[in-house]
């Protein structure tokens, strides 16, 4: 049986993990209107990867005999600036689930609720993934600028990324 204090903050990461993929589902819907469309299926496989990152935490608290409680998610923005600008908004959306993970896991040991350890260690390993990914196209970004031959390129790369769903 997971503790009331597991319970309710795996809740509210449910709720972040669904906010993130409102705000990537937002971050798509402005790339593909300034005709970013390789940016707009990036942020789109995005949205599909916080889903099935709040699905993880659903049914792991149904396992352990928790309750689900949904809370209301908060509105994204909606305009976010240069094609540079929407990968920095990113970075810094992912160094706060990083955060929140790491809140999470300090939580988990401070209850001596080792199952939800190893459950968070797959968290803590993504979030690692996920910064370097983004900062990746950061760089990539910083270095070609916002417009041109660089950017065409960039989006090209973006538009083949593909949903694995993790395991
Ligand atoms: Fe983008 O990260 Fe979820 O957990």
């Amino acid at each position: 049986m997971i503790t009331n204090r597991m319970e309710d903050a795996f809740n509210k990461q449910i709720n972040e993990e669904l906010y993130s993929a409102y705000l990537y589902q937002s971050l798509s819907a402005f790339a593909a209107n300034i005709g970013l469309e390789g940016f707009a299926n990036w942020f789109q496989i995005q949205v599909q990867e916080e889903i099935s990152h709040s699905q993880k935490f659903y049914h792991y608290i149904s396992e352990r005999g928790g309750k689900i409680k949904l809370l209301q998610i908060n509105e994204p923005p909606s305009e976010f600036g240069t094609p540079l600008q929407l990968f920095e908004e990113t970075l810094k959306h992912e160094q706060h689930i990083t955060k929140c993970i790491n809140d999470l896991m300090n939580l988990a040991i401070e209850e001596k609720d080792h199952a939800s350890q190893i459950f968070l260690q797959w968290y803590v390993t993504e979030q690692v993934e996920e910064e370097n990914n983004v900062k990746t196209i950061l760089d990539k970004l910083k270095l070609i600028g916002n417009e041109g031959h660089g950017l065409f390129m960039i989006d090209k790369e973006l538009s083949v990324r593909v949903f694995t769903p993790p395991v």
